[in-house]
């Protein structure tokens, strides 16, 4: 046992009434919910990066936290997956997720780094033994360091993106091992700052190529995780190539790359894009791309991805009724790519955003099972596309009709369609019914 958590004891459901800040009030990870328990349902991860390794900077002053890793090489790594393990079971959560960067410092060489977090990754695979907690995801960072700039597999040097390559190659192949549930890839730095000193088309094919071995990669070592892209519309980059969930299906598309592909789809991201969360989740589920979700929010002043804790449980019932739709995320899970403050200094701020999410996430299950078992919002629904059932607009979806059959239809039935309301304040009001 490290001392970092000194005083804190595992976080357990209490119930709405309870005012202990350390328990769950909704969260009730046992509790049945729409056939499954909320664990199930949700399939919560801590992010490694958010929580051990973020330093609390910003644009105008670094490091506000004093985490006793920092600064520490190996040594310090070792001690982090010791916090983690701790944190894990405080939380008693069934997922993490991880970047190679974050677990382990980079060396000098490509080798050392991949060695060093091999050897995390070992110290990993023998505390998931004792632990319950599992990997729902590895990824690997190449838009930090440097070299990675101009890109990964997007960069004008094609050593780059043989570096990322083997950088990749590591992180999949222990995520593997591990028994990780997907394998995300978030482009960060493949887009590009200005066109000027870009190819568009040049970095598309590298990116899909770059995807494909990947792919390949994955199938050869028997990996059958789901492999995930994170689109983001910016940020790093001034413009990346993963904007959002369909302009990821028209790439994937292009490389006849979607069967192969489901997405990550974070809330701050979609935010950054124009689209509300839940858009995202039923663009990506009516394509068969809802993989996996990266659960936060943004300051929406900000217009940055600023990754605060979630606490909007309406905007989580709204996801989670298509996510129910599609009965379930099957592999995936709600990722909490989120960090506390700068100011949150102490340790226990790291379990506050965690409980405060999670609760936030089940009172957002639970709203939308309630939505759904009720079975008025879905009937509404029906009954406002129900001319498409059968008759007129049944044969035109069918392609029975041209378009001269139709026009001659108005003409010769007197089709003359009067405006219905779409009566979206009721809706509105029915949603928070059961929020
Ligand atoms: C950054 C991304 C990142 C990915 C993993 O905005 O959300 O954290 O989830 O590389
Ligand atoms: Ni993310
Ligand atoms: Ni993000």
């Amino acid at each position: 046992m490290t001392d970092f958590f000194k005083g804190l004891s595992q976080v357990k459901f209490e119930g709405p009434q309870s005012r202990n800040p350390l328990a769950y009030r909704h969260y009730n990870k046992d509790e049945i919910v729409a056939g499954k328990t909320m664990e199930e349902h949700i399939r919560p991860a801590v992010a490694y990066w958010h929580t051990f390794a973020q330093e609390g900077g910003d644009p105008f002053g670094g490091r506000s936290f004093d985490r006793p890793w920092f600064d520490k090489g190996m040594d310090g790594a070792r001690l982090k997956a010791d916090v983690a393990f701790e944190f894990f079971e405080l939380l008693d959560v069934p997922f993490f997720c991880f970047h190679d960067a974050d677990i382990a410092p980079e060396g000098e060489t490509l080798a050392e780094s991949n060695k060093n977090v091999r050897a995390i990754g070992e110290i990993f695979a023998r505390k998931m033994e004792q632990s319950r907690t599992k990997l729902l995801w590895g990824t690997a960072n190449l838009f930090s360091n440097r070299r990675y700039m101009a890109g990964a597999a997007t960069n004008p040097d094609p050593e780059v993106f043989a570096y990322a390559a083997g950088q990749v190659k590591n992180v999949l192949e222990l995520t593997h091992e591990l028994g990780g549930e997907n394998y995300v890839l978030w482009g960060g730095r493949e887009g590009y700052e200005t066109l000027l000193n870009t190819k568009f088309g040049q970095e598309q094919d590298q990116m899909a190529r770059f995807l494909t071995l990947v792919i390949e990669h994955a199938k050869k070592i028997g990996f059958t995780g789901q492999i995930l892209l994170e689109p983001k519309p910016q940020e790093p980059s001034k413009h990346q190539y993963d904007y959002d969930v369909a302009t990821v299906y028209g790439f994937l598309q292009r490389y006849g790359l979607e069967q192969d592909v489901k997405c990550n789809i974070e809330v701050g991201h979609a935010f950054l894009a124009r689209h509300s969360f839940e858009h995202e989740l039923a663009v990506a589920s009516t394509l068969g791309m809802l993989g996996s979700v990266d659960a936060n929010r943004n300051d929406l002043q900000s217009g940055w991805d600023t990754d605060h804790f979630p606490n909007n449980a309406g905007e989580m019932a709204l996801a989670f009724y298509y996510i129910l739709k599609q009965g379930g995320l099957g592999k995936g899970g709600f990722n909490f790519d989120a960090k506390v403050r700068r100011q949150s200094l102490d340790a226990a701020d790291l379990l506050h955003g965690h409980v405060g999410g999670l609760d936030t996430l089940a009172r957002g299950l639970k709203g939308a099972a309630a939505l759904i078992e009720d079975g008025e919002f879905d009937r509404l629904l029906d009954e406002r596309y129900a001319g498409w059932d059968n008759g007129l607009g049944k044969d035109i979806l069918a392609g029975k009709l041209s378009l001269s059959d139709i026009a001659e239809k108005v003409h010769a039935e007197g089709i003359n369609p009067q405006p219905k309301s779409g009566r979206q304040e009721y809706l509105e009001n029915l949603v928070n019914h059961f929020v």
